[in-house]
């Protein structure tokens, strides 16, 4: 069937995550904004009998670190690896996270079931069930690095560059171009699929009853790849947008000047672009307050976008106190004021590699637990050298833990 429902979601993360709301019209979030916490700003759901809740985020809201839209429903990452998710619930899609709760670190959302990605490579799915979206993993569930969900699918990206399909199987969703390798990021909404490739080539796959798989050319020099339902999004290295697909409402359109952007996120017929100043772009459709622009806006890191409502996450970065602590979500200001060194919105304190209590991102020597300096300003050992250190085996206790950091710093 070309036509089933095709709504849907935007997985969360499909900003290349290295880089990595709302208006008088919009519902406020439970807790107000601050800068730089990992708040969460919610808007579009009003009108159309559509609210349910999916604008509401839980209090505190605070510390999130990842953000995803389903169809009616949200979710939340927290920096602490839980979960958090609101909105429509008929199919336990908000409710029923499997427990532990903890240890994840990204996740996806469908139109009604989520996905979540644990440190240790393996998704665990929620929700809707109705073609196995949620059930019907292929083993082995092991060295996921990403996860994205469309309509009634399920994707995950393994490390080893490949893409793995469940769920629904029309319209070739679950047919990866061959030769099906090399990728590095995945997106899904509706019925189709995006992958970027390790050459910023994007291959698409799936419905194409709108053209939303055609990339159109040069197909080069993309970092990102977005998908909306019936259309598709690409950000390229020049921090512009391209768009293919459905454009019923310009969805596919990022408006003038298009430069500058670090994260694209497309809805139902809208769609969301986040600039490396941290403000929100919007532009598509506009019938339940969704191109409304958070207010300050400023300090956004990520976006995601629902089939009305829009969400942004409002990140901060992380900052190196002169004790060597890391703060994470840090704002500039926040920054300033305890005269830290800020590494830019999205930035991650990211794990500690060595084990020597300071974050990589603050750490001199991030593969030194003695941090020894060199007369030449050089650490020791150097990353060369590290690499023989693990492969003899000297840290091969602690190497599942690193694995794990790395896994995390990858994929937050
Ligand atoms: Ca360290
Ligand atoms: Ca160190």
């Amino acid at each position: 069937m070309s036509c089933r429902r095709q709504r849907n979601d935007v997985s969360a993360a499909w900003v290349l995550s290295f880089l990595a709301a709302f208006s008088i019209s919009i519902a406020a979030p439970s807790s107000a904004r601050g800068a730089g916490d990992g708040s969460i700003a919610a808007w579009g759901c009003q009108g159309g009998g559509t609210d349910f809740g999916q604008c509401n985020v839980p209090a505190p809201n605070a510390d999130f670190v990842a953000v995803a839209a389903g169809y009616y429903h949200s979710l939340g990452l927290k920096a602490d690896g839980s979960i958090v998710a609101w909105g429509r619930d008929d199919f336990g899609q908000t409710t029923n996270i499997p427990v532990p709760n903890t240890d994840f670190v990204a996740i996806a959302a469908g139109e009604r079931h989520s996905l979540g990605l644990k440190a240790n490579g393996s998704i665990v799915a929620w929700g809707r069930n109705d073609f196995g979206q949620t059930t019907n993993l292929p083993g082995p569930n092991t060295d996921f690095i990403a996860v994205a969900a469309g309509d009634g699918i399920s994707l995950g990206l393994k490390a080893n560059g490949t893409i793995v399909a469940w769920g629904y199987t029309g319209n070739g969703i679950q047919t990866v171009p061959p030769p099906g390798t090399d990728f590095i990021a995945v997106a899904a909404s509706g019925g189709h699929a995006l992958g970027l490739k390790t050459d910023s080539s994007i291959v698409a796959w799936g419905l194409h009853d709108y053209d939303q798989i055609w990339v159109p050319e040069p197909n080069t020099g993309f970092i990102a790849a977005a998908a909306g339902v019936q259309y598709s999004l690409g950000l390229k290295g020049d921090r512009s947008i391209v768009g293919w697909g459905r454009n019923n409402y310009g969805q596919r359109d990022a408006p003038p000047p298009n430069t500058g952007f670090m994260g694209v996120a497309g809805g139902y017929q809208h769609s969301l672009g986040v600039k490396t100043n941290g403000s929100i772009v919007v532009w598509g459709q506009d019938v339940f307050g969704q191109t409304a622009l958070p207010v300050p806006n400023t300090g956004f890191i990520a976006v995601a976008a629902g089939v009305f409502h829009s969400l942004a996450l409002e990140g901060g970065g992380a900052c190196c106190l002169t004790n060597g602590t890391c703060l994470q979500l840090a704002s500039q200001s926040q920054c300033d004021a305890q005269s830290g060194v800020f590494h830019g919105l999205g930035s991650s304190c990211g794990g500690d590699l060595d084990g020597d209590s300071i974050a990589d991102t603050c750490d001199q020597c991030p593969f030194d637990p003695t941090n020894t300096i060199t007369p030449e300003g050089q650490c020791i050992p150097t990353l060369s050298q590290w690499g023989l250190i693990v492969m003899a085996g000297l840290v091969a206790a602690a190497g599942g833990s690193i694995l794990a950091k790395r896994r995390r710093a990858a994929v937050s």
